[in-house]
C-alpha cells in the first residue's frame, strides 16, 4: 500500500534505533506504517508516543467532524485487521482516498492491536485523510472484557498497549458530518439529542459512561416499531428508535441521511427508515456469521457500496450491477464479489 505522502523517505533509517527527533515525525511514522503492514507489531514505547502524537490531534477534533466528499465510509472492523487491508486494497489506499470510519476497531477478532495501530499511526500520519470516530468498544468497560486487553497482555506481557490505547480513545470524535448533510456515528440517536448543537455541546473526553446521551449515540440501534422502545438483543436498559424518530432528526437538522454501523449485517450495509438511515458493517464472517462486509463512497450525489467476503474465500468474483439499484435520483453501483 502507498501510504508515504511524499515528505521523506525512511532509507538507510534504523526504525529500532532512531531516537525521538533525530527524524521527521512523517519519516518515523511512516516506518512505523510500514512495519505494521509488514505484519509486525510496534514496539511498546512507539505505541507510547504514537498514542501522544494522536490525543493532540484527535484532542483538536469537534464532537462533530465537519468531512466533504469524497470520502468512504466503512463500518465495524473489529480486530480483523486482514480484512482492514483488503478495505484499502479495494477502496484505495490513504492517502489517495479519504476515509471515514465508524468506530468499533477492537474486540472480536484476532488483530485488535495490529488494527488499532495501524489506524491512528495513518491518522496521525494524514490527519485530513482519515476520520476515526469513536464506537462502543473503544471503551476500557468493554474492550477489557471483549478481546483487546486479553490481546494486548499476550502480546506485550503487560497492560500498557491496552492503557495507551484506551486513554486515547477518549479523545475519539462521536460523530461526523458529510457535505453538511450525512450525519455520521455509530450507534444511533438518543432521546435526549434532538439537535446536531446537542451533540456538539456534550463533553466527550472520558470514559463512554453507561447511560445518557453520549452513551446513547454509541450504543442504540434503528427498530422496526415507531418511537422509542426497549432494545431487547442488547440488554435491558438498551433503546431501540423508529422511522419517525429518523424522520423528525433528518427534517428538523436538515439532513438526507443518517449513516451508522455497530449491528451486523447480511450484506454488509442495508438502508432502512424510508432509506434515510443506512448500517454499513466492514467485518466480514463476523464471529463467523458468514455475512459479507461493505463499505460506501459518498462522492457529491454519487454514492457506490463494494461488498466483500473473509479473506481467504476459494474463488473470488466481481459482478457488476450498475444501474440495478436506484436510491432516489442518486444512482448506487453495488460490485460485489462472491465466493
Ligand atoms: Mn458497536
Amino acid at each position: 500500500m502507498e501510504v508515504n505522502a511524499g515528505e521523506g523517505s525512511s532509507q538507510g533509517l534504523n526504525a529500532k534505533t532512531g531516537q525521538p527527533g533525530s527524524k521527521g515525525k512523517g519519516t518515523e511514522l511512516d516506518e512505523w506504517i510500514e512495519r505494521l503492514l509488514d505484519s509486525k507489531p510496534l514496539l511498546e514505547r512507539d505505541v507510547e508516543r504514537l498514542c501522544k502524537m494522536a490525543k493532540v490531534i484527535f484532542a483538536e477534533e469537534p464532537n462533530i467532524v465537519e468531512v466533504k466528499t469524497p470520502v468512504t465510509v466503512c463500518g465495524d472492523i473489529h480486530g480483523q485487521y486482514k480484512d482492514l487491508l483488503r478495505i484499502f486494497q479495494m477502496g484505495g489506499s490513504v492517502p489517495e482516498t479519504n476515509y471515514l470510519f465508524l468506530g468499533d476497531y477492537v474486540d472480536r477478532g484476532k488483530n485488535s492491536v495490529a488494527t488499532i495501530s495501524l489506524l491512528v499511526a495513518l491518522k496521525v500520519r494524514h490527519k485530513h485523510r482519515i476520520t476515526m470516530l469513536r464506537g462502543n468498544h473503544e471503551s476500557r468497560q468493554i474492550s477489557r472484557n471483549f478481546g483487546f486487553y486479553n490481546e494486548c497482555m499476550k502480546r506485550y506481557k503487560n497492560a500498557n498497549v491496552w492503557t495507551h490505547f484506551t486513554q486515547l480513545f477518549d479523545f475519539f470524535p462521536i460523530s461526523a458530518l458529510i457535505d453538511g448533510s450525512i450525519f455520521c456515528l455509530h450507534g444511533g440517536l438518543s432521546p435526549s439529542i434532538s439537535t446536531l448543537d446537542e451533540v456538539r455541546n456534550i463533553k466527550r473526553d472520558m470514559e463512554v459512561p453507561l447511560c445518557g446521551p453520549f452513551h446513547e449515540l454509541l450504543w442504540t440501534d434503528p427498530g422496526n416499531n415507531l418511537g422509542w422502545g426497549k432494545n431487547l438483543e442488547r440488554g435491558e436498559n438498551a433503546l431501540a428508535f423508529g422511522a419517525d424518530i429518523t424522520e423528525k432528526f433528518t427534517t428538523d437538522n436538515g439532513l438526507s441521511l443518517i449513516a451508522r454501523a455497530h449491528q451486523v449485517k447480511m450484506e454488509g450495509y442495508e438502508f432502512t427508515h424510508q432509506d434515510k438511515l443506512v448500517t454499513v458493517f466492514s467485518a466480514p464472517n463476523y464471529c463467523k456469521v458468514r455475512n459479507k462486509a461493505a463499505f460506501i463512497k459518498f462522492a457529491g450525489d454519487y454514492r457506490s457500496v463494494k461488498q466483500f467476503t473473509a479473506v481467504g474465500a476459494l474463488e473470488e468474483v466481481e459482478i457488476d450491477l450498475t444501474s440495478q439499484f436506484k436510491c432516489d435520483d442518486l444512482i448506487m453501483q453495488l460490485s460485489s464479489i462472491v465466493i
